[in-house]
């Protein structure tokens, strides 16, 4: 199996980052098989363009050694085509989109117990504008009508030691409304570590559906099951087993298809009985102040604190603020950008006082969805909901929950 040995290179390669990247940090991997840093400070969430030298990555296999002159994308699954980057980038038009990208691990670190792997803090999230192809352009004058079943599976052309690929499936549906073959990262062309030469960009689903190094996309009628790909390996580790939601020593089920790719409708239905990572779940930060240094206020200033708001393909229609650590809420002010799939910035005027506080953040959704207060225990799984709790689950997924995010500020007068 492709992922159960830890990875020597992976050390080199961060190091790498880190060289060329002066905003991130690494992330305590506890199996140490990840290329994985986040963002080092809390400010990067005051902010909605992520730098690219803040935006965290993360991957699996080597960062493969690829050209710009010989890579290829290939169409499969009853599509024909292979296209070079710069068929790409000539024979198709020019879009860019937004979207806010979080690891579906993110706040896995919140999870008590650990869960292991990747310990994220809120780190492994940030918004940049990708440039690239409309898949549909890609696609369209090969789809008969019949779309609204199939899938399209995304393979990565990254190695991987156990003969086995980084494959992962969308709807066809979804792939043709807004999702790209992004070659360009905030107007810059991808860095090794997100992508280059080419990447596939799905606005608002969590990072893992983002296939990068791509050089495959294959039409289909189930999403990614074992043997699905004209290959060697199994191919569905990382759809059927890994990034999946489920309680403690469970083996998630596989399926076929699923009748919503909303992560949270998932997961409150039941159906399937193990979710699966796709659209991201309701979540906040706040950027600043950011607890690093204490703030100076006086007696008639108030303190602007700033933060960011998403909710994969919903949009946020609410924020509120806390500044006594969650017993008290005020609605903050939506502002800035307002984009599919990327977040919101928020503001809220706090009349501080000298002494400690704890700041808080809390987004609600269009479907009225809220973020809930805290991460439950590892047996409560759907009992979790009625506690105003993010159900643990050994994978450490989707977490969203309110409080291991808070920030604690000291004020003091100038
Ligand atoms: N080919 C390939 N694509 C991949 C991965 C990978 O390991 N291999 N990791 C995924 C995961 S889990 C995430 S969160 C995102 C991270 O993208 P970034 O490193 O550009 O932030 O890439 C996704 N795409
Ligand atoms: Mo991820």
């Amino acid at each position: 199996m492709a992922t159960d040995q830890s990875r020597a290179s992976r050390h080199d390669e961060i190091e790498a980052i880190l060289e060329r990247k002066g905003g991130v940090r690494e992330t305590r991997d506890e199996e140490d098989k990840y290329t994985v840093v986040g963002a080092a400070s809390r400010r990067t969430y005051a902010n909605w363009l992520t730098p690219v030298e803040e935006h965290f990555v993360c991957h699996r296999n080597d960062i493969p050694d690829a050209e710009a002159d010989s890579w290829t994308v290939s169409l499969a699954g009853g599509l024909e085509g292979e296209y070079t980057l710069a068929e790409l980038k000539d024979e198709f038009p020019t879009v860019a989109v937004a979207h806010t990208m979080e690891c579906a691990g993110n706040g896995r670190g919140q999870h008590r117990p650990e869960t292991g792997s990747v310990q994220w803090g809120y780190e492994a999230a940030g918004t940049a504008v990708w440039t690239g192809t409309p898949i549909r352009s890609v696609v369209r004058d090969q789809l008969d009508s019949a779309v609204d079943d199939a899938w399209l599976t995304a393979v990565g052309g990254d190695p991987s030691d156990g003969e086995d690929v980084f494959a992962r499936s969308i709807p066809l549906s979804k792939a043709v409304d807004d999702c790209i073959l992004a070659y360009e990262m905030n107007g810059q062309p991808l860095p090794p570590e997100h992508g280059f030469p080419v990447r596939v960009i799905v606005p608002g689903w969590y990072g893992v559906n983002s296939v990068k190094w791509v050089d495959e996309l294959r039409l289909m009628d189930t999403m990614v099951v074992e043997n699905s790909l004209d290959r060697p390996g199994e191919h569905a580790y990382w759809q059927q087993e890994a990034y999946r939601l489920h309680p403690a020593d469970v083996e998630p089920e596989s399926n076929e298809t699923v009748e919503t790719v909303d992560t949270w409708d998932q997961f409150e239905a039941g159906e399937p009985e193990h979710p699966y990572t796709f659209d991201q779940t309701v979540m906040s930060v706040i950027g600043a102040p950011d607890g690093e240094s204490p703030v100076f206020v006086s007696d008639d200033e108030t303190v602007e604190i700033t933060g960011v708001a998403w909710a994969g393909d919903d949009d946020v229609t609410q924020v509120e603020v806390s500044t006594d650590g969650g017993d008290t809420w005020d609605a903050a002010e939506l502002f800035g950008p307002d984009y599919a799939g990327a977040w919101r910035l928020f503001r809220y005027d706090w009349e501080a006082t000298p002494g400690t506080h704890v700041l808080a953040s809390r987004a609600t959704d269009e479907r009225g969805r809220r973020q809930p207060m805290r991460i439950s225990n590892p047996d409560a799984w759907r009992d979790a909901l009625e506690d105003d709790e993010f159900p643990w689950n050994e994978g450490g997924y989707a977490a969203n929950a309110v409080e291991p995010n808070a920030v604690e500020v000291d004020v003091e007068s100038p």
